[in-house]
């Protein structure tokens, strides 16, 4: 910690931060209390003004990049290789809350404000970062902005990603603006000293054991598919039991046997989801004749999730061939899970410490662009409690004070690695 700096003397007003996410939530394609900010719609581009907005109100450089990554840059006095990183996303799937990713954007941006009130400037040039299209809701895969920015996705592959419209990621990102060389978003290894992401919990232990910090160790490692059984539909009247091959049904037996697996994995992490499910051609009466649905399987550990994937993939040519169907199972993702730093967690715990704030370690069973980011740079991650674990959801809630603690606890992480 640099010697001038004491980090029990960072504070960040609490009741601005929370007006900033309250003003931010309004940018929605649904009512509240639910918001909605999917990848360049309008929502999504007049939250990404109004960032910037906070971005330059705090003396930011802000700087875009190929696919509307958005950099607050504060620079370094040094002029040393390495920049600390800090931030996450402003993107929200349909009907959520107003905290994921929310939090760890304008939390960013408080704790900047926090540094300089005390007069700190950085040696090494700080960025916060608000990451493009976190949330796989447009495109089908999460984290393209930090998946292209870590070199965990080819430039090519997005481009050509379309969404329920058949609108390509490349058509997408030019309407919005951003018409760059891909090529420019992607980091090279020392480009960042350090990454380190605030992020509301979305789980229940910080809050069941009383705690207000989250010291991250690991993040999970994430994976998801899309499975589609392919049959020949028909009456629903007229085809008899015997005669029938309805793509639906297997569909239905594959979600049963996920969760069946994922409860019965020696692992505690292992989580299985079926989250969408399209039938073909959908009508009361007319007998599916296709089902396509995503399955996304966690876990810690690569062994426990391999061996739910691949008795799902099993057991879906075994449905297939009972039932004289075809079945696809194609991979969206399968990344495997990444370790915080230890430095980097140790400065956390310090930080927290400091400031009399009550932390442990914890690990994410959600995914982040920290994921991402740790395959360019030392990662590490702040998790603040989330009110009965709940997110993803209209009711997701984070107090003021506590959003208050995560950026404090920030900032002066971000002090000890930036000086
Ligand atoms: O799905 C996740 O873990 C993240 O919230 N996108
Ligand atoms: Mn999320
Ligand atoms: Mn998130």
């Amino acid at each position: 910690m640099p010697p001038l700096l004491d980090p029990a003397a960072l504070t960040v007003d609490a009741g601005q931060l929370q007006a900033q996410v309250d003003a931010l939530a309004e940018f929605s394609s649904t009512p509240a209390p639910g918001v909605t900010r999917v990848l360049f719609t309008d929502a999504d581009m007049a939250g990404r003004r109004y960032v910037k907005s906070l971005m330059r109100a705090a003396g930011l450089d802000v700087l875009e990049d190929a696919v509307g990554n958005i950099f607050g840059r504060w620079h370094g006095t040094a002029g040393l290789h390495g920049r600390v990183g800090t931030g996450s996303h402003c993107d929200a799937i349909p009907d959520a809350g107003k905290y994921d990713g929310v939090v760890g954007v304008l939390g960013g941006i408080a704790a900047a404000r926090a540094l300089q009130a005390v007069g700190f400037s950085p040696r090494r040039t700080i960025d916060i970062v608000m990451f493009t299209s976190e949330e796989p809701t447009r495109f089908g895969i999460g984290c393209c902005g930090s998946r292209l920015l870590g070199g965990a996705l080819d430039a090519d592959a997005l481009a050509r990603l379309t969404d329920a419209d058949g609108v390509s990621f490349d058509a997408a990102r030019r309407a919005a603006g951003y018409s760059a060389d891909y090529a420019s978003a992607t980091l090279k290894p020392g480009d960042y000293a350090a990454f380190v992401e605030l992020h509301v919990e979305q789980g229940p232990v910080l809050e069941r054991e009383g705690l207000d910090i989250g010291v991250v160790s690991a993040i999970a490692a994430p994976a998801s598919f899309s499975v589609t059984f392919r049959g020949e539909g028909g009456h629903a009247g007229t085809v008899l039991m015997g005669e029938r091959r309805d793509a639906l049904v297997p569909a239905a037996a594959l979600t049963c046997y996920a969760e069946e697996l994922a409860c019965g994995s020696d692992s505690p992490d292992s989580v299985a989801t079926v989250g969408m499910l399209q039938v073909h051609p959908g009508a009361v009466n007319s007998i599916p004749r296709t089902a396509t649905f995503t399955l996304d399987v966690r876990d810690t550990s690569l062994a426990a999730r391999g061996g739910i994937v691949e008795a799902l993939k099993r057991r879906a040519q075994e449905l297939a061939k009972e039932r004289r169907l075809e079945c696809a199972f194609d991979v969206i993702n399968e990344d495997p899970p990444a370790d915080a730093d230890a430095d980097i967690m140790a400065a956390v715990e310090e930080s927290a410490a400091a400031q009399r704030l009550r932390s442990r370690r914890i690990v994410s069973r959600a995914y982040h662009d920290a994921l991402f980011m740790a395959r360019v740079a030392p990662m590490g991650m702040i998790f603040v409690p989330s009110k009965d674990g709940v997110s993803h959801r209209p009711d997701e809630y984070t107090s003021p004070q506590e959003m208050a603690n995560g950026a404090q606890v920030l900032a002066a992480t971000l002090a000890r690695l930036a000086a």
